[in-house]
C-alpha cells in the first residue's frame, strides 16, 4: 500500500476497509481506480477470513463519479456504453453479489456514479455534511451505476425523477428521512461508527448475512409465493450452519455467541 495507490486496503481482523484514494480529484474514478476497487472487492469476497467490508473515501469527498478529464469529448467522442460495460457495471454487480455485509461510509460529497456506488452497498452511513448529487443531468447523461434502479426502488418515481432531472444536492439527513440511506451521522463520529458496525459484522454469522442479502435482493422482483419458497430453502441452509448451532447454544447457555462465519 502506498500514498499513490488509487485504492487503499486495510485488514483488521475480519473487517476489510477499502478507501477510494484520489482526494485531489474528490476520488473521481479513473480506469486505474476502477480496476483497483474491483480487485479489492473481489479479494475481500474470496478471502474466507474476510467477513465484512467497509467502503469509504479519502479526504473531504466520498467520490465525484467519473473523472471527466478522462472522458473528454473534445479529445474524441467516447463510447460511454463501453465505459459502463467495462468499468462500472461489473463492480455494481460484484458489490451486490458479495455474500458478506458491505457498509459504505459516505464521508463527503457523493456525485454521479459516486453516489450510485454508495447506494449499491448494503448499509449506507453518511456524514451529516455529505450530499448526494445525481450530477448526470448537468452533463446531458442518464443516471448510471445502478442509480436509476436504486433511486426508484428506494424513493419511488416522484423523488427519483426530481433528483435525477434537477441534479439538486440531497443532504444526508434528508437522505436518511427519505429512506435512501440508513443513517446520517455527525461528521466526527462517522469513521468510528462505521468501523464499529463493520467490526461487529465481522464477528457475526456470515452465512446467514449472505443469505439475508440474497433474499432481500430477490424480494423486489418475486411474488410472495416464490419468496416464501426462497425463505424455506435459505432457512434450511442457514439451519445447517455452525453459526446457527452456536447461536442457539449461546442463547440457552446465557452467553455471548462466538460465531465462526461457517
Ligand atoms: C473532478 C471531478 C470529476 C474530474 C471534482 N472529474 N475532476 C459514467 C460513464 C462515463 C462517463 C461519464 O460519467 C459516468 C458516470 C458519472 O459519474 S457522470 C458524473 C460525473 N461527476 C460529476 O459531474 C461531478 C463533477 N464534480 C462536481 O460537480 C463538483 O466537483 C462537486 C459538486 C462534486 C464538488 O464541488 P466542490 O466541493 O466545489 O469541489 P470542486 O468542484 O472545486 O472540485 C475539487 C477538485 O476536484 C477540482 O479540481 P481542481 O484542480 O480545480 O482543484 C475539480 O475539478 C476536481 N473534480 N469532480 N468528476
Amino acid at each position: 500500500m502506498s500514498d499513490t495507490d488509487t485504492v487503499l486496503v486495510n485488514r483488521s481482523g475480519g473487517a476489510v476497509t477499502i478507501t477510494l484514494n484520489r482526494p485531489d480529484k474528490l476520488n473521481a474514478f479513473n480506469d486505474d481506480m476502477h480496476l483497483a476497487l474491483r480487485q479489492a472487492l473481489a479479494e475481500a469476497r474470496e478471502a474466507e477470513d474476510a467477513r465484512a467490508i467497509l467502503l469509504t473515501g479519502a479526504g473531504r469527498a466520498f467520490c465525484a463519479g467519473q473523472d471527466l478529464g478522462d472522458r473528454d469529448p473534445r479529445r474524441g467522442v467516447p463510447d460511454l456504453g463501453h465505459t459502463l460495460e467495462t468499468f462500472y457495471n461489473p463492480t455494481v454487480r460484484l458489490i451486490r453479489a458479495i455474500e458478506k455485509p458491505v457498509v459504505c461510509a459516505v464521508n463527503g460529497v457523493a456525485a454521479g456514479a459516486g453516489a450510485n456506488f454508495a447506494l449499491a452497498c448494503d448499509i449506507v452511513l453518511a456524514a451529516k455534511s455529505a450530499r448526494f448529487i445525481q450530477a448526470f443531468c448537468r452533463l446531458g447523461l442518464v443516471p448510471d451505476a445502478g442509480g436509476s434502479w436504486h433511486l426508484t426502488r428506494l424513493l419511488g418515481e416522484a423523488r427519483a425523477k426530481a433528483l435525477a432531472l434537477t441534479g439538486e444536492p440531497l443532504d444526508a439527513e434528508t437522505a436518511e428521512r427519505w429512506g435512501l440511506i440508513w443513517k446520517a451521522v455527525d461528521d466526527e463520529a462517522l469513521a468510528d461508527e462505521a468501523r464499529a458496525l463493520v467490526e461487529a459484522f465481522a464477528k457475526g454469522p456470515t452465512k446467514g448475512y449472505g443469505l439475508t442479502k440474497q433474499a432481500i435482493h430477490a424480494a423486489s422482483t418475486q411474488t410472495l409465493d416464490s419468496q416464501l419458497d426462497m425463505e424455506r430453502d435459505f432457512q434450511r441452509k442457514a439451519g445447517y450452519s455452525a453459526d446457527y448451532a452456536e447461536g442457539v447454544a449461546a442463547f440457552l447457555e446465557k452467553r455471548v455467541p462466538e460465531f465462526s462465519g461457517k
